[in-house]
C-alpha cells in the first residue's frame, strides 16, 4: 500500500537545510540580538524589518564559499539518505533562478548562480534524494503577507490585513514557482510550511496537493500543504480529512507509534536559520538517541543545519554529523 512512500520509509534519516538572506544578519539587527520564538530565519518578522531594508540583506547574500559537492559528501558521510532545502522561506527569497520573480539568488545578487541546480546535481551524483521546503506564506510578495509590513505574521490575528489578492498570488506566483521547481530539479519531496495564515484555506490545500501530484505523481508531500497540522499532535489522521502524506512533529520525537507516516524535524541548537550567538548545541549522543527513538517508533528524523551566508556549514554541526555518521557505520557493520 502506498508504494511511493517505500524509499522514504526506508530512508529514516535526512538533512534539513534552512538557508537564505536571514543568514546575513544572523540574528542581529541594529546591533541588538533578536530572540524570537522560532529561529533566526524569522528575523524579518521578529525585528519588524521593513521590506526595503531586508532587501539589502538579500543583496549581501553572496555565498562564494558554497560547495555543493562538499555538502553532498557531508550528507552522505552522516548516513543521511535525503535532503530537504529551503527553496523559499517566509522571507520570500528564492534560491533558484525563478522565472516569475527577480527576487532570487541569480537575478538579485552578485553571486548569480543557481543554488538548487548545484545541490540537486551534486545529490544526484551521490545517490541522495532531493527535496524542497517551500513556504506558502510570503512576507515579500505584495499579493501575500507583505500587506502586513512590518509585522508580517500578524495577519492571523488582524483581520483588517488579510490580503484580498492572495488568490492571485496562489495562481500566478506560488503555483508557477512549484511547477518550475518540479520541472527543473525533479524533487522527490515537497515540504510545505507557512500554511496557517487565514488567506490560505483547506480547499486551497486539497487543490494544491492534486496539482502537484498531477505534475509528478510519485512526489511525497508533507501535511503542512493543508490546514491539518494539528493532525501531527495525535498522529492519528482518521479524524482529519486533509491532504499530505506524512505528519511533521517539530522539535519533538513522538511519545508513541502512529498509524500515519511521520517525520520529526529537529535543530542541533535552537535555531533553524544561522544565528551567530546560538551556542546551545545538543550533543551528538542526544542526536543519535533521537534518531534511534524515531526509527524505533516508525518515524523519520530530519536534522537541520543552518549554513552561514558565505556557504560554510557551522563547524559544530559538521562535527556532530561526522560523529553520527561514524556511529551509524560501526553499527551497520556489527
Ligand atoms: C516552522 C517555520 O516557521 C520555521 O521557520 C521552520 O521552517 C520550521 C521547520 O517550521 O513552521
Amino acid at each position: 500500500f502506498n508504494k511511493r512512500m517505500t524509499w522514504w520509509r526506508e530512508a529514516k534519516f535526512g538533512m534539513f537545510i534552512h538557508w537564505g538572506p536571514y543568514a546575513v544578519p544572523a540574528g542581529i539587527y541594529q546591533e541588538k540580538e533578536i530572540n524570537g520564538v522560532v529561529g533566526g530565519e524569522w528575523i524579518m518578522n521578529d525585528a519588524q524589518i521593513p521590506i526595503k531594508e531586508y532587501e539589502a540583506f538579500s543583496k549581501q547574500f553572496v555565498p562564494t564559499n558554497f560547495d555543493a559537492n562538499k555538502w553532498a559528501s557531508l550528507i552522505k558521510e552522516a548516513g543521511m539518505k535525503y535532503v530537504v532545502i529551503t527553496s523559499k522561506h517566509h522571507d520570500g527569497f528564492a534560491l533558484w533562478d525563478s522565472k516569475v520573480s527577480e527576487y532570487d539568488i541569480v537575478d538579485y545578487t552578485s553571486y548569480g548562480k543557481d543554488i538548487l541546480k548545484q545541490l540537486s546535481e551534486a545529490c544526484k551524483k551521490q545517490g541522495i534524494k532531493f527535496g524542497l521546503y517551500h513556504s506558502i506564506m510570503d512576507w515579500h510578495h505584495p499579493q501575500a503577507q507583505a500587506i502586513n509590513e512590518p509585522e508580517y505574521n500578524s495577519g492571523e490575528h488582524d483581520h483588517t490585513r488579510i490580503n484580498p489578492e492572495f488568490p492571485s498570488y496562489l495562481e500566478n506566483y506560488l503555483k508557477p514557482q512549484l511547477k518550475e521547481l518540479i520541472e527543473s530539479y525533479d524533487p522527490e519531496i515537497l515540504w510545505f510550511d507557512g500554511e496557517w495564515m487565514p488567506e490560505y484555506t483547506h480547499e486551497n490545500g486539497l487543490e494544491l496537493y492534486q496539482y502537484i501530484r498531477s505534475l509528478k505523481p510519485s512526489i511525497i508531500i508533507n501535511n503542512r500543504i493543508d490546514k491539518g497540522r494539528q493532525g501531527y499532535q495525535g498522529m492519528n489522521n482518521d479524524d482529519f480529512d486533509y491532504a499530505g502524506d506524512f505528519g511533521t512533529p517539530e522539535k519533538q520525537i513522538l511519545a508513541g507509534t502512529s498509524t500515519m507516516d511521520w517525520e520529526s524535524c529537529m535543530t542541533m541548537n535552537d535555531t533553524w536559520g544561522y544565528k551567530k550567538t546560538d551556542d546551545n548545541w545538543k550533543s551528538a549522543e542526544t542526536l543519535v538517541h533521537h534518531l534511534i527513538d524515531a526509527a524505533a517508533k516508525g518515524g523519520n528524523y530530519l536534522l537541520n543545519v543552518g549554513p552561514k551566508a558565505d556557504g560554510i556549514i557551522p563547524e559544530p554541526s559538521v562535527e556532530r554529523l561526522e560523529t553520527i555518521g561514524k556511529w551509524l557505520s560501526v553499527n551497520n557493520e556489527a
